[in-house]
């Protein structure tokens, strides 16, 4: 279901909150200019006939006493942006349309805040706790009828309109409440006899484009309960991108491959330090002979693990037919969201995308490692064999850990191993009746040596108190296992 939200008297009400004076008068928000209109008017001030984009002249006709307030954009819009925060406590997809509007896609809120005209009503509060506003929503399963709805019970109502009443309400829907309706098209409407929305079925589509032109099809739709228009989050508009110039052309997929997933980790990595998740991912190539293509995809879902970068740059690289060799590649990611700002992931992503949720956490390991040892240190090994830098005259060591602390959750276990298979590790890691957790480790000198230091500070949530070696003996290995 969607959600329109539309304040109530917006600029009016504000003022009348901020002085307690004006409240329950008419008043109306305008600028004082002889040719000034009307910006908004209270409710108080609507009974006396008075609206919006009525010259103010005409508003003192009405209402001789009228009491006229200047108004203050930069006030509306900080409040406006407060809304907008508190609304987006309840659902990631918020889309806001004007200053005192947004639509909110409710899907998958259900579980946490009811049925959606509890929901609504949540919202209500919750706008009216923050800011002592009131505001109307409407509820329905399209966006263009959320829309209609939230002007059904003004002020401070909420309408609902179910999807099994949906054709009853376009049935009756008066043709000119339809957006995009206006006097021109009315005209032709009362010609053909079209008094509400349902009465669009009378006619085909190739009737309804030959006189509506575009917004023939569309009123073909609507009338049948179709909006195709989804609720589009207000993403910023910024980018992240990386790119590398080889330092010989190449041609084989094997190699391009290897790039596009350092890439991905690498900006997979600063959109994760940035807290964001984004939509869009792109790839650039630059030929041999210096010609450059982009491409870029739209994601459904949000992102922000460097494997789902990956898949989508690479997926971008399989649709090419490429010619010539590269010189250049890059990947690029754009269309952020904060990623706590509205709500959790569990909500951006369905749970059926749980392996998406386990990249994330490997990508929060490996963005730890990274962060303490340098990028060098940690490479996906999904691909060629890791080619970690490796210092002269290393050897395979084994060592076997103690690691004393609030240490036992399966947390604690399951970040180790991915730490240590990130680190090509072998060994295993267990708890202990006596509380502590042993590990054993087996691997080149430097990683056992970086998986230590790691074993030390531990994943986030646990608490390493100790961490004690024993020089162990070789132990056969194959993996790194929890045991
Ligand atoms: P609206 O939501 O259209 O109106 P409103 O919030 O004042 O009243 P309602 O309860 O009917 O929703 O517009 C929001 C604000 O935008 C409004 O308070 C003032 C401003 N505005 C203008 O400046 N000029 C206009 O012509 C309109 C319609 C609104
Ligand atoms: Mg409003
Ligand atoms: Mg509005």
């Amino acid at each position: 279901m969607i959600l329109h939200i539309d304040m109530d008297a917006f600029f009016a009400a504000i003022e009348q909150r901020d002085n307690p004076d004006l409240r329950n008068k008419p008043i109306i928000v305008a600028g004082n200019s002889k040719r000034s209109v009307v910006a908004t008017a209270s409710y108080e001030a609507r009974q006396f006939g008075i609206h919006s984009a009525m010259p103010v002249f005409q508003a003192k006709q009405k209402y001789d006493q009228i009491i006229i307030i200047p108004g203050n954009r930069r006030k509306y819009s900080a409040e406006s942006k407060k809304i907008m925060g508190v609304i987006s406590n309840f659902s990631p997809l918020v889309e806001q349309v004007s200053i005192d509007e947004a639509y909110v896609d409710i899907k998958g809120c259900e579980k946490l805040f009811g049925p959606p005209a509890a929901m609504a009503q949540k919202i209500k509060e919750a706008i009216f706790e923050k800011l002592g506003l009131t505001c109307s929503i409407g509820i329905a399963p399209v966006k263009f009828l959320a829309k209609i709805a939230s002007d059904m019970d003004k002020p401070n109502g909420i309408t609902l309109i179910p999807k099994d009443e949906m054709d009853k309400f376009i049935q009756g829907l008066p043709i000119a409440r339809v957006p995009g309706v206006g006097k021109q098209a009315m005209k032709i409407m009362s010609v053909l006899q079209i008094h509400t929305l349902g009465d669009i079925h009378k006619y085909d589509i190739s009737l309804l484009n030959n006189k509506f032109g575009k917004m023939g099809t569309r009123l073909y739709e609507l009338s049948r309960g179709k909006d195709i228009s989804r609720v589009e989050t207000n993403y910023t508009r910024k980018s992240i991108s990386s790119e590398t110039t080889l330092s010989t052309d190449i041609s084989d997929f094997k190699t391009a491959k290897q790039i596009l997933l350092d890439l991905s980790q690498g900006v997979g990595r600063d959109l994760r330090k940035k807290k964001m998740v984004c939509r869009n991912v792109s790839i650039k190539i630059k030929f041999s002979d210096f010609t450059q293509i982009t491409r870029s995809k739209k994601i459904d879902s949000w992102i922000s693990s460097s494997s789902a970068i990956f898949n989508e740059a690479l997926s971008l690289y399989g649709k090419l037919t490429l010619k010539k060799k590269i010189r250049l590649l890059g990947v690029g990611v754009s269309h952020f969201m904060d990623k706590n700002a509205p709500i959790q992931m569990e909500l951006l992503c369905p749970p059926e995308e749980k392996t998406k949720k386990q990249w994330e956490s490997v990508d929060m390991a490996v963005d730890s490692i990274m962060e303490k040892f340098g990028s060098e240190m940690v490479k996906k090994a999904s691909l060629n064999k890791p080619k970690l830098k490796r210092e002269q005259g290393m050897q395979i060591i084994s060592v076997k850990a103690i690691i004393k602390g609030r240490v036992q959750g399966v947390f604690f276990r399951a970040e180790t191993q991915k730490a240590a298979r990130l680190l090509n590790l072998k060994g295993y890691v267990k708890n202990l009746a006596n509380g502590s957790v042993e590990a054993f480790f087996q691997g080149d000198e430097h990683g056992v040596k970086k998986m230590l230091e790691w074993c030390s500070t531990g994943p986030p949530a646990s608490r390493v108190d100790r961490v004690m070696q024993e020089s162990s003996a070789f132990l056969p290995c194959d993996d790194f296992k929890i045991q």
